[in-house]
């Protein structure tokens, strides 16, 4: 058998955490690839809303069974509360959730440094979650992480010292006013140790191929978008991880000739939360209806997300990127209402006009050229079939897929299950 990819294509929450909870039942096994904690995947069903951080979205599901790769970074802590917020769902957490030994641990200082660098950074921050992501991967990298198998040596809590005591020596060449009690979060940390213990810890390539070898069916879910990318994101206003589809290679130990689908995600306007260039951001009334209608704040730390129209030059570069063979279209319902909506084709950019992504995507380098598009004013929200969609829904959806080349298969109206078009 083959592995499926659903990935996001713009700058995170497109919407990808329902998307492979209505999936899910397709799938004997659904595998987390990378980030961590900085992830917020929304779900809701049957009236409830639940938001996952590093357990993959299939956990909701009877029969699938829910892998955390060696791409991702855990921070134990987070991923207590995250069990704990499972609790009142009664289901079997323990057979259906098995971790990688690769994948590396965040440490409390992890976090601290992640704030001390951003601090210090002022003005020119990242914007991160503050999770420790980057600083994790960057010791991952650097050849100093530490792993989840690390949690079954002797010498486990040696190796913990040795690293967070040169944390503590990174962070005091900062140089920025922190307050922190590292004893406390210490030991917070080792009790969500035992939790993290209390879990089956695999070897994820192995059983991954074996799994496929036996005929069983993968979907390896992404998180945050293409353009957070460490490579192909708009540097340095990126995540720390591969979020394309070579992500999911590396990030599980697949080979590229077993992935068959690559499953795109984006919404039908953009969103981004965090710094960075942004070429179609508003900051007029139609940014503010965006996010106002779309709810646009991160479900991890709260924070209002910027808005703006569809980027067409961005969402063909992450198409080709990660080779998407099917687009979803999320959050079509909040654009209903608008009396016309542009759609970004092409960038004026150094005098010429050019339809791919520039090295450098700064706000004085690129203007983007619009095509404006006639708007619809239903509801789409009790919607369930294609031909039920207002004409310039259509049009809209059908404009996308001749730029892109790409069929959209799926047209969300609403954050529940059941608000999910198949075209
Ligand atoms: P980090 O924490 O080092 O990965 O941050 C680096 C940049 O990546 C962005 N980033 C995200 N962007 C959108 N959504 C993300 N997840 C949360 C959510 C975000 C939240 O699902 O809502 O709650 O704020 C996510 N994670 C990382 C981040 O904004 C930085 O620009
Ligand atoms: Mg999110």
């Amino acid at each position: 058998m083959t592995v499926d990819l659903l990935l996001g294509l713009q700058w995170g929450d497109e919407g990808k955490g329902k998307i492979v909870d209505v999936l899910t039942s397709k799938y004997d096994i659904i595998a987390r690839f990378q980030g961590g904690p900085n992830a917020g995947h929304t779900l809701e069903f049957d009236g409830i809303k639940h938001v996952l951080r590093t357990i993959p979205s299939g956990i909701f599901h009877k029969t699938a069974v829910n892998i955390i790769g060696n791409g991702v970074v855990i921070d134990p802590v987070v991923f207590q509360k995250e069990l704990e917020g499972l609790e009142k769902f009664n289901m079997d957490i323990k057979s259906k959730l098995l971790i990688s030994r690769k994948a590396h641990l965040i440490l409390p200082t992890h976090r601290l440094l992640d704030a001390a660098s951003e601090t210090a950074k002022g003005k020119a921050k990242i914007g991160s979650t503050l999770k420790g992501i980057g600083p994790t991967y960057m010791d991952k990298t650097g050849r100093n992480g530490i792993r989840v198998g690390d949690i079954e040596l002797t010498d486990f809590k040696e190796r913990y010292r040795a690293l967070a005591d040169k944390h503590e020596a990174m962070i005091s060449f900062y140089d920025v006013d922190m307050q922190y009690n590292l004893q406390e979060m210490e030991t917070e940390f080792f009790e969500a140790i035992e939790v993290l213990k209390s879990l089956q810890f695999i070897d994820s390539e192995e059983y991954l191929n074996s799994a496929m070898k036996a005929g069983k069916s993968i979907l390896a879910e992404g998180a945050q978008g293409s353009l957070l990318d460490i490579d192909f994101g708009t540097y340095p206003f990126v995540t720390s991880s591969n979020t394309t589809a070579a992500g999911a290679c590396t990030g599980l130990g697949i080979a590229p000739n077993k992935v068959k689908d690559v499953f795109g995600i984006f919404k039908a306007y953009t969103t981004r939360v965090g710094s960075g260039p942004f070429p179609t951001e508003l900051f007029d009334e139609d940014g503010q209806t965006m996010a106002k209608v779309g709810n646009e704040f991160g479900s991890v730390t709260g924070r209002a997300r910027r808005c703006g129209w569809l980027d067409l030059v961005a969402l063909k570069y992450a198409v080709q990127v990660n080779g998407v063979t099917q687009l979803y279209m999320m959050k079509g319902d909040v654009l209903s209402g608008f009396d016309t909506l542009r759609v970004c084709t092409g960038y004026k950019y150094k005098g010429d006009i050019i339809n791919h992504l520039p090295y450098n995507i700064e706000e004085e380098n690129v203007t983007p050229v619009y095509v404006e598009k006639k708007g619809w004013k239903a509801d789409l929200t009790g919607m369930t079939k294609y031909d039920e969609l207002p004409a310039e829904l259509k049009e809209y959806v059908e404009f996308i897929e001749k730029e892109v080349g790409v069929p959209i298969k799926v047209i969300s109206v609403g954050p529940d299950r059941t608000q999910t078009i198949m075209k």
